[in-house]
């Protein structure tokens, strides 16, 4: 396994953009109700757990282990998994005990490399059952549905020109 802490090439120690948007559509979902929309909570202010995206088929639980424990010990552990095959499809939840240490995991070690690949971390608002499988299509992530570059790393050709 090859690992390059520290060698940060954008820094993503900013609030998340998925759950911003994400929270921005609801928002402007309640302004056209008669209801008045609830007050925003932030559920990243506390929160402590990753999502962390880009990684290999191939790596594995113990090596994503290794790394994201440099920054605190690590609660949990959720490897994404094709729903279909069950096999690693690209995407794990890394769990802290602290916040701290989740700030921390973003900044020394998103965007840096695991296995060759420049891996993502975004704070999240923490697992769910049900989280851990792709949502594309065919089991896989989402992304690797319309991918139209080859990714070795990554099962190829995305999957909608491979079914083609
Ligand atoms: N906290 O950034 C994230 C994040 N992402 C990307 C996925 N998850 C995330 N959580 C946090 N931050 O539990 C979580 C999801 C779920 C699990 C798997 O990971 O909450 P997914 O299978 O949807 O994964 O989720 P994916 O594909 O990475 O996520 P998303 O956001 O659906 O990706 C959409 C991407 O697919 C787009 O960025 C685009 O690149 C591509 N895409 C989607 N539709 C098209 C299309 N029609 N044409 C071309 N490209 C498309």
């Amino acid at each position: 396994m090859r690992t390059e802490v520290g060698s940060t090439v954008e820094r993503l120690d900013r609030p998340s953009a998925y759950y911003l948007s994400r929270n921005k559509r609801r928002r402007d979902r309640d302004d056209n109700a008669e209801e008045p929309a609830e007050p925003a909570v932030d559920p990243l202010a506390n929160a402590t757990t990753l999502y962390v995206g880009n990684l290999s088929f191939y790596t594995t639980e113990e090596q994503v282990h290794e790394l994201f424990s440099k920054c605190g010990e690590i609660k949990r552990l959720v490897m994404g998994l094709d729903r279909f095959n069950k096999t690693p499809c690209g995407f794990c939840f890394v769990e802290y005990y602290t916040h701290q240490d989740a700030l921390d995991c973003m900044k020394y070690i998103g965007g840096t490399k695991l296995d060759e690949r420049i891996i993502r971390t975004d704070l999240d608002p923490g697992f769910e059952e049900g989280r851990q499988f792709g949502r594309g299509k065919s089991g896989g992530q989402v992304r690797d549905e319309y991918r139209e570059d080859y990714d070795e790393g990554r099962g190829g050709m995305g999957r909608a020109l491979q079914a083609e």
